[in-house]
């Protein structure tokens, strides 16, 4: 009974798809084939990029009437970060919504995005990114078989851990901290004498469960949708490094597609964006307001941080003097207008 209601639905779908396509397609050819596109994506249920991903889909079929689908594989499903990069480059994986740092493996420059203490607040990282810097990063992607589509928000980050309080830099070392696979992130941490230690974040919840590592970093909205704070004590406030999640597609699939079908994907694209950042401003405001009741939260001085890493900033700038000069010279145009004003 089941069954046949939802082979109902199905076909009743199918038809109202066919409906608006035959409506679309005018005096034109019709086109009949379908269109499937599998988009991967390392994001846990309720975390604004997996119901980013999920706008992203609805947006789709909307706007191509049916004829194109987004199949979502999330959470790590078709691999973690780094795999899923390898496989939008060798073409096994249409698209992906990745991490910064294995993305920052076929396009060095954009580790520099997480810079420490480049940007006050992800509000401060949109004004900067959209444009000319994703542009500029765009076109190196595209280079080694990236087509960016944008640039989604993954958060100003912050530390937690659950051996001890952070209220400076010194309290940081000593302390074995996961990171992702990113080496602005490797050297942030072994700047202030912590031991970084890479791992897939679908790894981190048992890792801190059973102690192989101390402590971790990421935006709240991560800790949360992934439980983290379930297996942590302390969280210090730090917006230490931001990050973005580069929504990639294979330069083959992308080229392969007709113009219409690219010009729907980069406006729900578009759509998408928006819908996810909206979801993690909002978000990040409730979450740490819980988190006060759970963890022992602390603020420390951004200021000591920030000298405390300069030495990693100056080893960036002289492997990539260019894109750091234009990353930091955006970032501080516009400083004033997003640093928090004294209550
Ligand atoms: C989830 C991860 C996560 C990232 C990390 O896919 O690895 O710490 O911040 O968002 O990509």
């Amino acid at each position: 009974m089941r069954r046949r209601s939802l082979l109902q639905g199905l076909a009743g779908a199918a038809a109202g798809a066919a409906a608006l396509s035959a409506c679309a397609g005018g005096d034109g050819p019709r086109r009949t084939d379908s269109v499937r596109i599998i988009l991967g994506h390392g994001a846990a249920p309720g975390n604004p990029r997996s119901d980013g991903a999920l706008a992203f889909q609805r947006l789709v079929a909307e706007q191509s009437g049916g004829e194109v689908e987004i199949q979502i594989l999330g959470q790590e499903s078709v691999g973690n970060d780094t795999e899923m990069m390898v496989s939008v480059a060798a073409g096994t994986l249409d698209m992906s919504i990745n991490s910064q740092g294995p993305f920052s493996s076929y396009v060095p420059e954009a580790a520099l995005i997480g810079l420490p203490f480049l940007f006050e607040s992800s509000a401060h990282a949109y004004a900067v990114l959209d444009g000319a810097l994703q542009d500029t990063i765009a076109a190196r992607a595209e280079e080694v078989g990236f087509h960016v589509l944008n640039l989604w928000d993954n958060g100003m980050r912050d530390i937690s851990n659950s051996v001890r309080s952070i209220a400076s830099p010194e309290d940081v070392a000593g302390l074995k901290i996961r990171t992702p696979d990113d080496p602005m992130t490797i050297d942030i941490f072994g700047e202030l004498g912590a031991n970084p230690t890479p791992l897939a974040f679908g790894e981190l919840y048992l890792a801190l469960r059973q102690g192989a590592v101390d402590g971790q970093e990421n935006p709240v909205v991560n800790i949360k949708s992934s439980s983290l704070q379930e297996v942590q004590s302390h969280l210090a406030v730090t917006g230490h490094k931001y990050e973005v999640n580069p929504f990639v597609m294979s330069t083959t699939r992308w080229k392969n597609l007709s113009e219409d079908i690219r010009q729907v994907i980069a406006s729900a694209a578009q759509g998408a964006v928006e819908e996810q950042r909206r979801l993690m401003t909002e978000q990040t405001a409730a979450i740490y307001t819980e988190f006060e009741q759970v963890l022992e939260v602390t603020h420390p001085d951004r200021a000591e941080f920030r000298e405390a890493t300069a030495p990693v900033a100056e080893r960036w700038q002289a492997e990539h003097p260019d894109f750091f000069d234009q990353i930091t010279t955006a970032a501080e145009a516009i400083r004033a207008e997003h640093e928090e004003q004294p209550a």
